[in-house]
């Protein structure tokens, strides 16, 4: 039996999962008492230093963990869950943290993109008995914006490169932690847990010494998801967010079923947008919760979900924020909401005023789940004019003429998919998100979408270069080469596709294949 200290933020239901296709029961902890009779603790931790250790003193877990701690039982801590461990954080500056291990969380202080998002390596310090039959090359899912840094170096595990090199996981006697969710790491993260739960085997080394790490480039696969006019939940994909075909909404087949394959085919992340979100109650849309909740029963990436994360009334006139939509997301598996219409509306409010309310669906979900799980996803589309000085937007010069040999254009964001055109730009929208605490962009383009015909290079470029958070380049991918195109020509650090995907013109496989040796994958 694995007990699980769970205090209320974030996915935990990923943990549980892969815990239990491991073949293990799990406890969830509801009072001290639990963790005292635990035999082995599993920690994971998600969110903000501050909010978890006003959590676990009010909860009165802070005295019986540190004696957990100290009693040398199996401890297995993920994320902040390795954090907590140590005295102090930069993140919460005068909030004690368990102090079992001597040392402070520092922020990433690094000219690349905070949060480090993805996959990255390992170099390995010394043995344990979680490395059992791992090659040692192997890459975990990293998602933080602060490191730990211990005072004694004998309790670093594993390191990591990211700007510099930081620790990624800490042993002391039975007390393993990581800053990588092993959860959320595939088939080697699975066995990292494997191993913390038979607690057999000799402490190793692995074959594989890495001589740094790299972070990879994430492929994510993207799954449109929609009810058709039979009230399915299926699969769909537009041709510039046109769904229909003949009249149909077109079928590509069932979100959970789709999912699991292009995970088992090595998609580093997968991505449920539901489309009609704007126009639907999503807690009244529990399929997708279903959905999320099946996806993640087999699935052990990260899964995103968007659409419909926005306030809402129903009609007893009960009010649900975007927070409480965002939170049953979470519980069902999703470990990023991202959140498209509504993100537009509260830039425009931001820029009308000059200043944060603290209140947005952005400012609300970061606070309380962290940066890195509030992704804006924008539909952008171009509009060409004849000067840069026509519009106040940001404009760009483009290669790519207008109809009328236009040689600029700008980037209108929409709302509600891609109907309503606004008087905002996509940089300056990112900009502001990225402001108001958004964690990463998802850039698609209507303009390229389901046409197979490449990224928008001359957008990606655009964005990326005004903001500091990692984008997810979308839309356009026809094939992999492409994906060469997009890693190589822009500095985006993850490439999203749907319709390649769907229609089995080129698989996630063939797609890595294609960029091994030229760009960091995870294979
Ligand atoms: O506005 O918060 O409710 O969120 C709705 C979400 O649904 C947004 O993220 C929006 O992008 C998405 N959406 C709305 N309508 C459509 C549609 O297609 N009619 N899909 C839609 C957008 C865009 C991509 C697509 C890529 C790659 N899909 O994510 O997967 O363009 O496609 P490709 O590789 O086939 O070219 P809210």
């Amino acid at each position: 039996m694995i007990t699980l200290l769970d205090y209320g933020a974030g996915n935990v239901r990923s943990v549980i999962n892969a815990i239990e296709s491991l073949g293990e029961a799990v406890k969830r902890v509801t009072c001290a008492e639990d963790i005292q009779q635990a035999e082995k603790l599993v920690f994971p931790g998600v969110g903000n230093f501050g909010s978890m250790m006003k959590i676990l003193n009010e909860q009165n877990y802070v005295t019986v963990l540190k004696e957990y701690l100290e009693s040398d039982r199996p401890f297995l801590g993920i994320c902040l869950g390795l954090q907590a461990l140590f005295e102090t954080s930069e993140e919460a500056e005068g909030i004690k943290g368990l102090g079992f291990i001597r040392g402070t969380v520092k922020r990433f202080e690094i000219d690349l993109s905070v949060p480090h998002i993805g996959w990255n390596g390992l170099n390995i310090r010394q043995p344990s008995r979680i490395f059992n039959s791992l090659r040692g090359d192997e890459k975990f899912y990293f998602v933080h914006s602060y490191h730990v840094a211990p005072l004694d170096q004998e309790v670093v595990l594993t390191t990591t490169d990211y700007g510099y090199e930081f620790v990624s996981a800490v042993q002391k006697g039975n007390v393993t932690a990581t800053q990588f969710h092993p959860e959320k790491s595939g088939l080697a993260g699975l066995r990292i847990l494997k191993n913390f739960l038979t607690s057999q085997g000799k402490s190793v080394m692995p074959k594989v010494v890495n001589e740094g790490t790299r972070l990879s480039k994430r492929i994510i696969a993207c799954l449109d998801v929609r009810s058709n006019d039979q009230g399915e939940l299926v699969v769909t994909k537009g041709d510039q967010y046109d769904v229909r075909e003949n009249g149909d909404v077109r079928n590509l087949g069932k979100p959970a079923e789709l999912a699991k394959w292009y995970y088992e085919e090595g998609a580093d992340e997968i991505t449920f947008l539901n489309i009609t979100g704007f126009r639907d109650f999503p807690l009244e849309d529990m399929p997708m919760l279903e959905v999320l909740k099946k996806t993640s029963e087999n699935v052990f990436v990260p899964l995103t979900i968007g659409g419909g994360i926005r306030d809402y009334t129903d009609k007893d006139g009960r009010v649900y924020t975007a927070l409480e939509v965002a939170a049953k997301y979470f519980r069902s598996g999703a470990d990023k909401v991202s959140i498209g219409s509504d993100a537009v509306l509260i830039a425009e409010a931001y820029l009308k005023t000059g200043s944060k309310t603290g209140k947005s669906a952005i400012e609300e979900i970061a606070r309380v789940y962290g940066n890195q799980a509030v992704v804006i996803s924008v539909d952008p589309r171009r509009v060409y004019v004849k000067s840069p000085d026509d519009v106040r937007h940001h404009v760009i010069e483009t290669k790519i003429k207008g109809p009328n040999g236009e040689k600029y254009c700008w980037y209108q964001c929409t709302i509600k998919g891609g109907r309503e055109g606004r008087d905002l730009d996509a940089v300056t929208f990112a900009q502001v998100c990225e402001r108001l605490g958004a964690g990463e962009i998802l850039l698609n383009c209507i303009d390229r979408d389901g046409t197979n015909s490449g990224f928008d290079i001359e957008l990606i470029h655009a964005v990326k270069n005004a903001v500091s958070i990692p984008i997810i380049a979308s839309s356009g991918a026809g094939c992999a080469e492409h994906f060469v195109e997009v890693f190589t020509q822009t500095e985006a650090e993850s490439a999203l596709a749907a319709g390649i995907f769907h229609r089995r013109e080129v698989s996630v496989g063939e797609v890595k294949k294609n960029l091994n040796g030229k760009v960091e994958i995870r294979l």
